[in-house]
């Protein structure tokens, strides 16, 4: 393996010529790129064999997610391996730009947004931490649609990420499960013992790809984000009809089955409903369990009575929340174990983070499309019901409140939640607040039966990649001032109190900023063609989309300043940039019409010379990770104003903060928690409390509570 600038650059052009048969004068930037993800790959993979032995002797952990937006990974693990300047010298002397290559790497959009993207900083520190934790999701062949803007609307493209292929991935054929939908279930009494069998079912293939996930300093553990794909295991082409030239029937199958794992759905809550979405959820579910069960059993270590202690499967919100009647099913229907049994390591297998408390985002799906296409799974949801209502009763729990509350089928409807909570052994919510509505609120029935289950994770980022690996200057700045502890340990950033009366410093602060300003400008220039102005002040919302997130009321602000400057140019005093960026769910015409809102603003403002000097507004378009990572360190103020009580957590607030932009917001999700952290001088802090907004919302007219002082 190389270990200085000469040696990478050897290893570097032989790359390119063994790899990929081509040498340094006919390479594209693709080629570039592949061959250095090539050479990074073969580096992880030497770590991963000097460390096979101690690897998965540990208790494994298994985050099932719908959603993964890892964002791109090259410059962070680049970064992980301490490794960036090297290969930037090393390339340069190869006259190839490090930055030109970062450019090719697709940024996947496997995720809607928070919740995809905590994910992702989730596999980071667990492999950080030496926690062998390893992504299960799906690998959706068109990821999140690309947004363009055109005459102020969005525009949605298909995110073709996979065109030029993932070099990242590795496809695992060998490691494939058969996932089965549909068809009837058999019963009979063998030994006095219950079984079941699955009669005319459809089979699916569900192709594992796994992506290596590295982490900063700790390289022994290099964990897995296993992606599923769902491909035909039969009835590929159907020659016949083939032959007949009836060319669509001949492939109808085929494209029925990979239509599983073609598309992520670009609604952020369950409002698609459709039966291809329960397909999915049961698709990635099935697939990661039955490997993982499958490779617990082939270590032959323990038995499956151990399982529990073992592994560990984290359910995030409620999309993967049939791992528990799957495993249910796995270790009855497959394994032999009696109910309590698998009930006793299911649940204690089994753990589940709520994200939202969005009524439209608590799924639940009609029985009948339930049970015709997931019969026996149907049958054990029965059964769990049956069992917990049966549980109430002995707790004399079993008021009609209560049962109304807590059971899992009702009104004609699986409720996915309480599935979740009531087969998990822990239920979070994202943020002291949150978890507190939930325990008070939301799941206040369940807070009486099983109050034991409920704690709070506040969410946390990834800061070696929002700050380390997306803020150099300021990073460098950072280390130069404190030292390199800080980027093992994010607290460690505790110390730069003592220099905040330091001007020297604060100079240089403010100079890493202008310049962080000056690199967007930059960027939104050769990508959108507009100009910034980076001695304004760049105040910046981005996040998707939504009523309870308050775009409107941030644009309305604006339209305040404006009419306040048309009569009095003298009110603006400095002058301002508002940013805006993200997207809106497709059939979400409130959000649309939003977005339109802030162009047809923009647009005003722009050819309006009176004002135009001292305001702008812009929308940038297709915000995903790797906008993020450029418009976070340029960042003067963070717009972080939702409803109280309706933002579970957010992350954008954390993300902004580290790269030292003031916070405007209210008190909702982290917003709280950032406030004590950092004192009512530190955040500017305004508008109703999430009592307040509840009680409003309760009982209408204005809070009788007076705004107290915050
Ligand atoms: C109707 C709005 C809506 C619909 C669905 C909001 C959220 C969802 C998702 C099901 C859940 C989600 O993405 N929640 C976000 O999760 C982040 C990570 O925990 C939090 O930081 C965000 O506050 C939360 O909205």
């Amino acid at each position: 393996m190389f270990t200085d600038k000469e040696s990478f650059k050897q290893a570097y052009l032989m790359k390119l010529i063994e790899g990929e048969g081509i040498n340094l004068n006919d390479a594209t930037h693709w080629d570039q790129f592949v061959a250095l993800v090539i050479l990074v790959k073969e580096k992880m993979s030497y770590y991963r064999a000097i460390n096979q032995n101690s690897m998965s002797q540990g208790k494994q952990v298994y985050y099932f997610s719908m959603e993964f937006l890892i964002g791109r990974l090259l410059l962070n693990y680049l970064v992980n391996f301490k490794i960036e300047d090297l290969v930037r010298e090393g390339l340069a002397e190869l006259n190839i730009n490090l930055d030109d290559l970062l450019e090719q790497e697709a940024d996947p959009g496997l995720g809607n947004g928070g919740l995809g993207r905590l994910a992702a900083c989730f596999l980071d520190s667990m492999a950080f931490l030496g926690i062998e934790g390893h992504g299960n999701g799906i690998r959706y062949k068109y990821g999140l649609f690309e947004q363009k803007i055109v005459a102020g609307n969005q525009v949605e493209v298909a995110d073709n990420w996979l065109k030029n292929g993932y070099p990242w991935e590795i496809r695992k054929q060998n490691r494939a499960v058969v996932v089965k939908f549909k068809g009837n279930i058999r019963t009979e009494q063998n030994e006095g013992r219950l079984t079941f069998y699955h009669e005319n079912y459809e089979q699916v293939l569900a192709v594992p790809y796994d992506v290596p996930i590295l982490s900063y300093e700790n390289c022994s553990y290099i964990n897995n984000l296993r992606l599923w794909s769902a491909e035909t295991t039969c009835g590929e082409l159907d020659l016949v009809c083939f032959n007949r030239g009836e060319f669509n029937q001949a492939t109808s199958f085929k494209s029925e089955v990979e239509a599983i794992s073609y598309i992520l759905y670009p609604d952020d809550s369950s409002r698609a409903g459709r039966e291809l979405r329960l397909k999915q959820e049961y698709f990635f579910v099935a697939a990661g369990l039955g490997s993982i069960v499958r490779s617990y059993k082939k270590k032959g270590i323990n038995s499956l009575q151990e399982f529990s202690r073992r592994v560990a499967v984290h359910i995030n919100d409620t999309h993967p929340v049939l791992c528990i009647p799957e495993l249910m099913r796995i270790l009855m229907d497959e394994e032999g174990m009696g109910w309590d049994e698998s009930w006793n390591i299911t649940v204690n297998t089994m753990s589940f983070t709520n994200h939202t408390i969005m009524p439209e985002a608590m799924e639940k799906w009609p029985i009948d499309l339930f049970k015709g296409l997931l019969p026996r799974i149907y049958l054990i949801i029965e059964e769990i019901d049956r069992r917990f209502k049966e549980s109430l009763v002995r707790k004399f729990l079993d008021n009609e409140e209560v049962v109304r509350n807590t059971q899992i089928l009702k009104d004609g409807y699986v409720w996915m939640v309480n599935l979740a909570i009531i087969g998990s052994s822990s239920v979070n919510g994202v943020a002291k607040l949150h978890t507190e509505i939930l325990k008070e609120e939301v799941f206040k029935e369940y807070n009486r039966i099983f109050g034991y289950k409920f704690n709070n994770k506040t969410n946390g980022v990834n800061h070696r990649r929002f700050l380390l690996t997306a803020n150099p200057k300021l990073s460098r700045l950072i280390t130069d001032a404190i030292g390199p502890s800080w980027k093992e340990e994010a607290g460690e950033l505790q110390k730069l109190h003592g220099l905040k009366n330091d001007r020297s410093f604060l100079e240089q602060l403010a100079k890493v900023k202008y310049e962080n300003k000056c690199r967007l400008a930059e960027r939104v220039k050769t990508k959108q063609g507009i100009d910034l102005d980076p001695l304004s002040i760049f105040d910046v919302q981005v996040k998707r989309i939504h009523a309870y997130k308050r775009q409107l009321l941030n644009v309305l602000k604006i339209m305040h300043l404006y009419n306040k400057a048309i009569n009095d140019p003298e009110s603006l005093t400095t002058s301002h940039t508002f940013i805006f960026g993200g997207k809106a769910a497709p059939g979400y015409h409130y959000a649309k019409t939003v977005i339109k809102l802030i162009n047809a603003l923009s647009q005003k403002i722009e050819h309006d010379p009176k004002v135009n000097q001292k305001l702008k507004v812009v929308f940038l378009e297709n915000f995903n990770v790797t906008q993020g990572e450029f418009i976070y360190p340029a960042a003067d103020i963070s717009e972080q104003i939702s409803t109280a009580s309706k933002e579970a957590s957010g992350t954008g607030n954390m993300k902004f903060m580290m790269n030292g932009a003031l916070t405007l917001g209210t008190l909702d999700g982290a917003n709280v928690e950032i406030n004590e952290a950092v004192g009512k001088d530190n955040i500017f802090i305004f508008g109703l409390t999430a009592e307040q907004v509840l009680h409003y919302t309760r009982y209408g007219g204005m809070p009788t509570p007076t705004l107290e002082r915050v």
